[in-house]
């Protein structure tokens, strides 16, 4: 072994080292260079068999070599880390200035948006929510409303009878008797909720509809508190003062009647094509609860005095939004939807 061979042998593994791309091809360098049976370890092993001399300075030559091959590697090692993360840094490169995107968020649907509106006006004129069942018998929806089998007004709340017996309500007044059956006035609620009817669909009408049943029972109550009532339920509602009517019109259930009509907001009731022309549009029935009412519901008529109102929700919120055709609502259009 001479000084000749490590030189040799240094400058080979150099050469090998520097052409390395990765970390694996290294460790096989390295143990082909500085690993127990190989090359340079034979070399230190072998020095014993050599004159002192010479030994000493081979020796000196092939540890200088084994220290300078270690840094090698070290440094090509570091080297080899350094790219591979500036690379997974370049992939991953994230520019943080960049503006974000939004996730698109859904929001209320505009019904529910007009009924959480009418809710919290009624509830703080001190009314509570009520619900009833959407499936009803029909003496809920019409014997008990005054409406006998055969009356014809049946016809216009023709609705769809499941195989039971059992029907669909077209109107939330069943829950008038409901409530009454089970609580004694004064009595003050209002009655939101689906109501079904069989029935072809146009612009202001659809099968399926929400109404916003209203009913008011004490010992002295008039024509006068369902006024109030409505008018500032309007000006709360359409967050301006509304022209409203009440015209007489007819309800087996209510006596007198009337059809709740406000100047049409949309033409300020100069006459428009919302408003057939007429400046007035049609939004609740109302009156004042019929004797047999109070009866069907086991109360004395004679002892109690009370007003009712059903309004439509949809049409109360075309109004509130500008809406010309109801079918919108539940067309489930977004370009619609996202408007509110
Ligand atoms: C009734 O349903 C009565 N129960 C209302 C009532 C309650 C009267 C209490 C007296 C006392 P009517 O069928 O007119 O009445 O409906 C009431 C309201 O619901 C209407 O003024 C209208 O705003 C709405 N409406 C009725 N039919 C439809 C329909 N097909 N599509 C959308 N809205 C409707």
């Amino acid at each position: 072994m001479t000084k000749m061979n490590l030189k040799l042998l240094k400058n080979r593994a150099k050469e090998e080292i520097e052409k390395v791309k990765d970390l694996k091809e290294l460790n096989e360098i390295f143990n082909k260079y500085l690993g127990k049976k190989e090359e340079l370890a034979l070399i230190l092993r072998s020095l014993e068999r050599l004159p002192k001399t010479k030994r000493m300075k081979i020796g000196k030559s092939a540890n200088e070599l084994k220290n300078f091959l270690k840094i090698e590697f070290e440094k090509k090692s570091q080297e080899i880390k350094e790219k591979i993360q500036k690379e997974a840094e370049e992939k991953e490169w994230i520019d943080i200035t960049v503006p974000g995107e939004k996730p698109v968020l859904g929001h209320l649907h505009p019904l529910t948006i007009a009924k959480r509106k009418v809710e919290e006006i009624f509830q703080v004129m001190g009314f509570s929510i009520i619900e009833g069942p959407d499936i009803e018998t029909e003496w809920y929806n019409f014997d008990a409303l005054n409406i006998p089998k055969e009356h014809p007004a049946r016809d216009i709340w023709d609705t769809f009878y499941l195989k039971n017996g059992l029907l669909l309500r077209t109107h939330t007044s069943p829950v008038q008797i409901r409530h009454m059956e089970k609580n004694n006035p004064p009595l003050r609620i209002i009655v939101p909720g689906s109501v079904f009817r069989h029935e072809a669909t146009d612009p202001s009408h659809e099968f399926q509809h929400y109404q916003i049943e209203g009913l008011m029972v004490d010992k002295r109550i008039s024509v006068a508190n369902l006024k109030a009532i409505i008018g500032e339920f309007f000006r709360r509602f359409f967050e301006k003062d509304v022209k409203f009517r009440l015209k007489p019109d007819y309800f087996p259930f209510t006596e007198p009647s009337f059809d709740i009509g406000i100047s049409c907001v949309i033409c300020n009731g100069k006459g428009c094509s919302v408003c057939k022309k007429s400046g007035w549009l049609e939004v609740a029935g109302a009156g004042m609860v019929h004797p047999n009412v109070f009866k069907a519901s086991g109360l004395i008529p004679k002892d109690w005095q009370g007003w009712a109102f059903g309004f439509g929700l949809e049409r109360l919120a075309m109004l509130k939004y500008k809406i010309n055709d109801i079918r919108l609502f539940r067309s489930g259009d977004l370009r619609f939807l996202t408007q509110f």
